[in-house]
C-alpha cells in the first residue's frame, strides 16, 4: 500500500508534467508509435533501467530480511510475501532488465554497425517492443492488484500447479511471460532478418564488427528457444486451466519433464544475455587499447562454438534430479567443454591490451572488473559443473554467488560499458566521468561486499 502510495503520486507528478510541457504529442507521434530502431531501443534501455529499481528493491528487501530473520526473529516479511518477492526479483531482473537492455543496445547499433537504414521489420519492431513493455506492466500491476508468483523464477510444478498454487499469481506469472517472450521472439527474427539480408554492400560476413556477429548469435539463440520456453508455459497453462496433466504425477505426467524443458530454455537464455556483451567489451578493449581486436576470426568461431554448445548443457540445471551417473557425467563434461572458447575469448582481451596504449576511460573500467568477475563466476560455474560437487553446492549462497558473478560481471557490467561508450552517440551528451566513476566504485565494492 505504501509502495502503491509513492507509486500514484510520482505517477500523477509526472502525468501532470507531461501535460503542463504539452509533451503528449511527442510522446505519442515521436516516441510510443515510433519505428526508427534507435528510439525503440532509446525506449527499450529506458524500460529496462525503470524496472532495474523495481528488482533492486526486490533485492534490498530479501537481504534485508535475511539478515533480520534469525534466533526465531521473523523478520518484516510474512512468508508468502517474501517469496513473491523472491519469484519476481529474479523473474523481472531476467526478463524485464537484462533483456530489454540487450535488445535495447542491439536494436540501436546493429543497423548503424552494417550500414543499414532500418532493421527489416520495422513496425513489428515497435510491436515487439510493446509486448515487452506489456508483460512488464503485468508485472508491476501485480503489485497492487492481485499477487505475484511464489514459486521461484522458474515455476517449477508441482508447486505452480492448480492444487499447490490455487491463486492468481502464478496466472499473472505465465502471462507476463507469454507475452513478452513472443515480443522476444519476433525481435529475434527480425535482427537476424536485418543482419543476413541488409548489409551495406561489400560486408561479408567475416567483416562484420564483432557486435553485430555476438548479437547474430544471440538471435540465433533467441528463435531456436523462446518456442520452448512458450510451449512449456502453454502445457503449464493447459494443467491449470483445462485439467490436462502433462505435469502431474498421475494420469502419466511427470514434473520432471517441466524442468527438463524450462531449461532446454533457459540455458541458452543465459548466452543469449551474455553474448552480446562479449561483442562490447570486443568494441570496447581494442578502442580503448589503440589497437586492432586481436583474434578477429577466432572470436568468431568461438562465439559459434559457444552457441552451439550452450545446447548440450541445460541437465547441469538439475544434477540432483536423479538422472543417474551417466547422464550426469555427459551434462557436466560439455559444461567443462564451455570454457574452453570462453577463456580463448579472456586471453584475445589480454591479447588486445598488451602492449596497447590503453587509457582508463569509464567503458574500459567496467571492462576490467567484468574481466576479473566473470572469471571468478566462470571458474565456480567450472566447480559447479562437477555432478558430486554439485550435490553438496546446489540450494546454497555459492550457487547464488556463482550465476550473480556472471552475470551482474559479465551482463551488467557489460552495459554499463556499453552505455558509457555509445551514449555520446544516443543522446549526444558524454556522461559525467566523475559521477561515473563514483557509480563505478560503489557497483564494484558493493558487488564483492554482498556475493563474495
Ligand atoms: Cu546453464
Amino acid at each position: 500500500m505504501g509502495t502503491l502510495a509513492v507509486a500514484m503520486i510520482l505517477g500523477i507528478g509526472l502525468l501532470a508534467m507531461i501535460h503542463k510541457y504539452r509533451l503528449w504529442g511527442t510522446l505519442w507521434n515521436d516516441w510510443f508509435t515510433s519505428i526508427d530502431h534507435k528510439k525503440i531501443g532509446i525506449m527499450y534501455m529506458v524500460l529496462g533501467l525503470v524496472m532495474m529499481m523495481r528488482g533492486f528493491a526486490d533485492a534490498i528487501m530479501m537481504r534485508a530480511q535475511q539478515a533480520i530473520a534469525f534466533n526465531g526473529n521473523e523478520g518484516f516479511l510474512p512468508p508468502h510475501h517474501y517469496d513473491q518477492i523472491f519469484t519476481a526479483h529474479g523473474v523481472i531482473m531476467i526478463f524485464f532488465v537484462a533483456m530489454p537492455l540487450i535488445t535495447g543496445l542491439m536494436n540501436y547499433l546493429i543497423p548503424l554497425q552494417i550500414g543499414a537504414r532500418d532493421v527489416a521489420f520495422p513496425f513489428l519492431n515497435n510491436f515487439s517492443f510493446w509486448m515487452t513493455a506489456m508483460g512488464a506492466a503485468l508485472i508491476m500491476a501485480s503489485l497492487f492488484v492481485g499477487e505475484f508468483a511464489m514459486t521461484g523464477w522458474l515455476a517449477y510444478p508441482p508447486l505452480s500447479g492448480v492444487l499447490q498454487s490455487p491463486y492468481v499469481g502464478v496466472d499473472y506469472y505465465i502471462w507476463a511471460l507469454q507475452i513478452a517472450g513472443v515480443g522476444t521472439l519476433l525481435s529475434g527474427v527480425n535482427l537476424i532478418v536485418t543482419v543476413i539480408k541488409m548489409r551495406a554492400p561489400g560486408m561479408t560476413m567475416m567483416k562484420m564488427p564483432i557486435f553485430t556477429w555476438t548479437s547474430l548469435c544471440a538471435n540465433v539463440l533467441i528463435v531456436a528457444a523462446f518456442p520452448v520456453l512458450t510451449a512449456v508455459l502453454g502445457m503449464l497453462t493447459m494443467d491449470r486451466y483445462l485439467g490436462t496433466n502433462f505435469f502431474t504425477n498421475d494420469l502419466g505426467g511427470n514434473s520432471m519433464m517441466y524442468v527438463n524443458l524450462i531449461w532446454i530454455w533457459g540455458h541458452p537464455e543465459v548466452y543469449i544475455l551474455i553474448l552480446p556483451l562479449f561483442g562490447v567489451f570486443s568494441e570496447v578493449v581494442s578502442t580503448f587499447s589503440r589497437k586492432r581486436l586481436f583474434g578477429y576470426s577466432s572470436m568468431v568461431y568461438a562465439t559459434v562454438v559457444i552457441t552451439i554448445l550452450s545446447y548440450l548443457v541445460w541437465l547441469h540445471h538439475f544434477f540432483t534430479m536423479g538422472s543417474g551417473a551417466s547422464v550426469n557425467a555427459f551434462f557436466g563434461i560439455t559444461t567443462m567443454i564451455i570454457s574452453i572458447p570462453t577463456g580463448a575469448k579472456i586471453f584475445n582481451w589480454l591479447f588486445t591490451m598488451y602492449k596497447g596504449k590503453i587509457s582508463f576511460e569509464l567503458p574500459m573500467m567496467w571492462t576490467i572488473a567484468f574481466m576479473i568477475t566473470f572469471v571468478i563466476g566462470g571458474m565456480t560455474g567450472v566447480l559447479l559443473a562437477v555432478p558430486p560437487a554439485d550435490f553438496v553446492l546446489h540450494n546454497s549462497l555459492f550457487l547464488i554467488a556463482h550465476f550473480h558473478n556472471v552475470i551482474i560481471g559479465g551482463v551488467l557490467f557489460g552495459l554499463f560499458a556499453a552505455i558509457n561508450f555509445w551514449a555520446p552517440k544516443a543522446i549526444g551528451v558524454k556522461l559525467d566521468e566523475f559521477w561515473g566513476k563514483v557509480s563505478f566504485w560503489f557497483w564494484v565494492i558493493g558487488f564483492y561486499f554482498a556475493f563474495m
